[in-house]
């Protein structure tokens, strides 16, 4: 048996709004346009290695806001992939509820959409190979699909997809667990799985046997690192498998003391030293932290604008504060303004229950003391 050739995908999230941040409108939709750039460019590696399987293992597209326009656009570049067959096992952002696309669009490309909760087999006679796979059909979906199933020729390669949490065991609230032990009691070959946006692989006996591609494009600041599709080759005997990147953007996010990095001179060095190269691809957030010198502020609005002239996006995030000595201004001024404010502002912080209170309280405490003591801070 030759190996069969797959590009496994999924958690594109086409049609994200990018809203959550503080992108822009603009930037947002640019990004918007890099999913979709993103998805072409999947489709081409896919035809250009002469892939015999897409797989796409869910959140292709968010439910909740995609567009009946792009969904067309997704079927009309699908039927480009005449040479290969098309498999989606729709996710927690694309289930198949009822009024979703992937049961009333009229789709002409020869794609396959799994959307029964309970797995389903379609067979390839020409490569020896069982489909299956399983689809959300809700928004929220915590039964193990693999546990009573089985593969019903296992002479042929099977592989199985689906969109889930792999090995996180049956613990309450884990979505649709798939455990790698039950895809080989199933009888399964591999395992592609969508739902974590990190690249991951599993191996049992030394072969690969399930693997999250994670997200070809990364969404937001909690996925930074490489991002791209996996490609392989796969036979009863064989699981061979490259990572291909095919982000459009990347993001840092780049914590540091605020002593350190006062202005953009020190911070150009900071860049160098940790190997950030700032470009037209790159989303990055300097985070700053810890306690400064209440007389040596750093500039967060120079460090953002140093950062803004070179990259896609860039924010500063200012968790910094004034080294104040609260003990020694609460004696110093006491029965003054300076004094009282500090005395209400700790009872207040006290007596906050909640950890966000708390810190906006504290934030609140700094500013307040550099402006009665007539000092100046950036805010961004
Ligand atoms: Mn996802």
């Amino acid at each position: 048996m030759k190996p069969v050739k797959i590009m496994q995908t999924g958690d594109l999230h086409l049609d994200m709004p990018f809203s959550g941040g503080s992108l822009p409108y603009e930037k947002a939709q640019k990004r918007r346009q890099d999913l979709k750039d993103n998805f072409l460019h999947i489709l081409q590696l896919a035809r250009d290695k002469e892939a015999d399987l897409l797989l796409i293992t869910g959140d292709l597209f968010e439910h909740q806001y995609v567009d009946r326009a792009t969904i067309s656009f997704i079927d009309q570049q699908f039927a480009r992939c005449s040479d290969m067959r098309i498999f989606i096992s729709p996710g927690n952002h694309d289930p198949a509820l009822k009024n979703s696309y992937y049961r009333t669009y009229p789709w002409k490309s020869p794609v396959h959409i799994f959307c029964e909760k309970s797995i389903d087999r379609v067979p390839i006679p020409s490569l020896e190979t069982d489909i299956h796979g399983f689809g959300w059909d809700q928004w929220q979906l915590f039964e193990n699909p693999l546990s009573q199933y089985r593969a019903s020729d296992t002479k042929r390669l099977n592989i199985f997809m689906g969109h889930g949490e792999v090995n996180v065991g049956e613990q309450q609230g884990a979505y649709c667990p798939l455990r790698v032990e039950e895809v080989e009691a199933a009888g399964g070959d591999y395992l592609a799985a969508g739902h974590v946006h990190r690249y991951k692989t599993y191996e049992s006996q030394g072969r690969v046997i399930a693997q999250y591609a994670g997200s070809p494009e990364p969404l937001h600041f909690g996925e930074t690192g490489d991002h791209g599709v996996l490609f392989g080759q796969l036979s009863k005997s064989e699981s061979k498998w490259e990572f291909i990147k095919t982000q459009r953007k990347r993001y840092e996010v780049l914590a540091v003391p605020a002593e350190t990095v006062s202005d953009s001179e020190q911070l150009s060095s900071l860049l160098e030293e940790k190997e950030i190269e700032l470009d037209e691809k790159l989303l990055i957030r300097l985070v700053l932290e810890g306690a400064y010198d209440p007389d040596a502020p750093p500039s967060s609005r120079e460090l953002k604008t140093r950062l803004k002239e070179s990259c896609f996006f860039a924010e500063v995030k200012d968790n910094s504060r004034p080294d104040y000595d609260l003990k020694q201004m609460q004696k110093e001024y006491a029965n003054t303004l300076i004094g009282d404010f500090i005395d209400k502002m700790l009872e207040r912080i006290e007596g906050a229950v909640l950890k966000e209170e708390k810190e906006r309280l504290t934030q609140s405490l700094y500013i307040g003391l550099d402006a009665l003591t007539g000092r100046r801070r950036d805010l961004v």
